[in-house]
C-alpha cells in the first residue's frame, strides 16, 4: 500500500471547492504581497492579524477602534491605517499589536480555506522554515494560490511548486494533479532568477506601475524569516 501523503496545488480560490476536504493542511500563498507582508509582520513581532475579505468588515473593525490595513488593486484604501506593503509592518509601533487586514486576493483565500483542519501562511520569504515544518507534519497538504481575482498567477504557482518540490524530494509525498506538475515545472524554470522570470508577469507589472519595486524585490527574496503564521479561531498568530 502506498502510504505517501499528497502534496497538491490549487491555482485559484475559485477552484478550492474541488480540492477541499481531502487535505489536513492548507498553505495559503500570495507572494505579491499579502502573505509576504503577513510573514514580515510576524517577523517584526506583531501579535495577531485578523484577515477579513470585505471592506465592509474592515470598516466595522475600524469603527470599533482596531488598527486596520486595507488594500485594493495594490493601493491603500482611503480611510484605513495602512496597506499591504511588507515594509509597513517593519514598524516598532506595531510590535505586540493586533491588526485587521483586508487585501484583494490574499485575505480572501485565507477565508475560503478557513474551515480546513490547519491553515498556514506561505511565501518565498518563509519558504525553508515552512517546508521543514510541513515535512515534519507528514500530512496531506494543499497549496492554495491566491491568484488575481480568481485568475491564475505565476508568482503564487512558483512558490507552490517550490513547496511541492521540497516535499516530493523527501520521498514521503506524491502528487497526482496536473496543476501540481505544472507548478513544479514553473518553479524549476524560475528558481535561478525569480525577479527575471517574473519580469513580464501581470502583478509584477501592476506593482511596478505603482512604484512598488522595493516591495517586489523583498517579496521575491527567499528565506528571510522562520515565522510560520497559522490561523487559530479566525486570527493569524505565530506558530
Ligand atoms: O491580492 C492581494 O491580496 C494583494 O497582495 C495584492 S497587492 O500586492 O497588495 O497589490
Amino acid at each position: 500500500m502506498d502510504t505517501r501523503k499528497h502534496i497538491e496545488v490549487c491555482f485559484t480560490p475559485g477552484e478550492y471547492e474541488y480540492f477541499k476536504d481531502e487535505y489536513e493542511i492548507v498553505v495559503v500563498i500570495d507572494v505579491l504581497r499579502a502573505t509576504t507582508a503577513i510573514c514580515a509582520a510576524f517577523d517584526n513581532g506583531i501579535k495577531s492579524i485578523i484577515p477579513v475579505s470585505s471592506l465592509e468588515e474592515a470598516h466595522e473593525y475600524k469603527a470599533k477602534g482596531y488598527l486596520v490595513g486595507a488594500e485594493r488593486k495594490g493601493k491603500i484604501v482611503d480611510g484605513f491605517d495602512f496597506g499591504n506593503s511588507p515594509y509597513t509592518y517593519m514598524n516598532e509601533k506595531l510590535r505586540g499589536k493586533e491588526v485587521v487586514l483586508t487585501t484583494t486576493n490574499g485575505t480572501k483565500a485565507l477565508n475560503v480555506a478557513k474551515n480546513a483542519e490547519t491553515v498556514v501562511v506561505g511565501s518565498l520569504v518563509n519558504l525553508e522554515a515552512l517546508c521543514k515544518w510541513l515535512e515534519e507534519q507528514n500530512k496531506n497538504t494543499l497549496c492554495l494560490c491566491s491568484g488575481w481575482q480568481d485568475k491564475f498567477n505565476l508568482e503564487d504557482t512558483i512558490c507552490a511548486g517550490a513547496i511541492s518540490e521540497h516535499l516530493l524530494a523527501t520521498g514521503n509525498y506524491t502528487s497526482d494533479e496536473d496543476s501540481s506538475i505544472a507548478a513544479k515545472y514553473l518553479y524549476l524554470s524560475a528558481v535561478d532568477n525569480y525577479l527575471g522570470f517574473l519580469k513580464a508577469s501581470s502583478h509584477r507589472r501592476r506593482l511596478k506601475n505603482l512604484n512598488l519595486n522595493e516591495d517586489i524585490k523583498y517579496c521575491l527574496t527567499p528565506n528571510q524569516t522562520d515565522v510560520i503564521p497559522i490561523l487559530k479561531d479566525g486570527k493569524l498568530v505565530q506558530l
